[in-house]
């Protein structure tokens, strides 16, 4: 009986929590990069980087990307305490 209830709370939770999951309120959006980043656009248009790791990473405002779908984005802003709060927030025990 409290396995099955397991089995079924898992099934309910797991599909909710991708790799890295960002509270992300802020967030207006996420774009995956061609090398396995993301690019997190937020609400008043600035982004920060997360690497493929899952760490907010440092890149310098004008720099070109290259999506997972092959479109050209540029940098606007380097967010990086901004985006480093939401996934100290997230990995918080
Ligand atoms: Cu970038």
């Amino acid at each position: 009986m409290s396995i099955r209830k397991s089995i079924l709370v898992l099934s309910l939770v797991l599909p909710a929590l991708p790799a890295f999951a960002l509270n992300n309120t802020d967030i207006v959006k996420s774009t995956p990069l061609k090398d396995g980043s993301t690019v997190h656009q937020f609400k008043d248009g600035k982004m920060a980087m997360e690497s493929k790791f899952g760490t907010a990473v440092r890149m310098q405002e004008g720099t070109a990307m290259e999506t997972a779908t092959g479109q050209s984005i540029v940098m606007k802003g380097d967010e990086v305490a901004r985006l480093y709060g939401y996934i100290y927030e997230d990995n918080r025990p």
